[in-house]
């Protein structure tokens, strides 16, 4: 039986090429398949994020090495940007509960 965390890194790998595959670079997200993901699976997490130029800029500060499209190691570059993000408001719920 996979860990929570092994089970964790599986899903990543799964949704990322769920996403990338939809055109026939499957190992990249072009800004379609971006957008979709994070429309997708991001949902409540970009709730907050009023900007309609968000996935643009994601995309671009994604894009490490500037070709264009977002590969696994960029993406999670998003996903570990995310979870340090929304660790910060778990420490910050857990400090106002005192
Ligand atoms: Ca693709
Ligand atoms: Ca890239």
């Amino acid at each position: 039986m996979p860990t929570e965390l092994e089970t964790a890194i599986e899903t990543l790998i799964t949704v990322f090429h769920r996403y990338a595959k939809k055109d026939s670079d499957d190992n990249a997200l072009n800004r379609k398949e971006l957008r979709m993901l994070m429309e997708t699976e991001l949902k409540s997490f970009l709730k907050c994020q009023k900007d309609p130029a968000t996935v643009d800029k994601i995309m671009k500060d994604l894009d490490a090495n500037s070709d264009g499209v977002v590969n696994f190691q960029e993406f999670v570059s998003l996903v570990v940007g995310l979870s340090v993000a929304c660790e910060q408001i778990y420490q910050l719920q857990k400090t106002g509960k005192k």
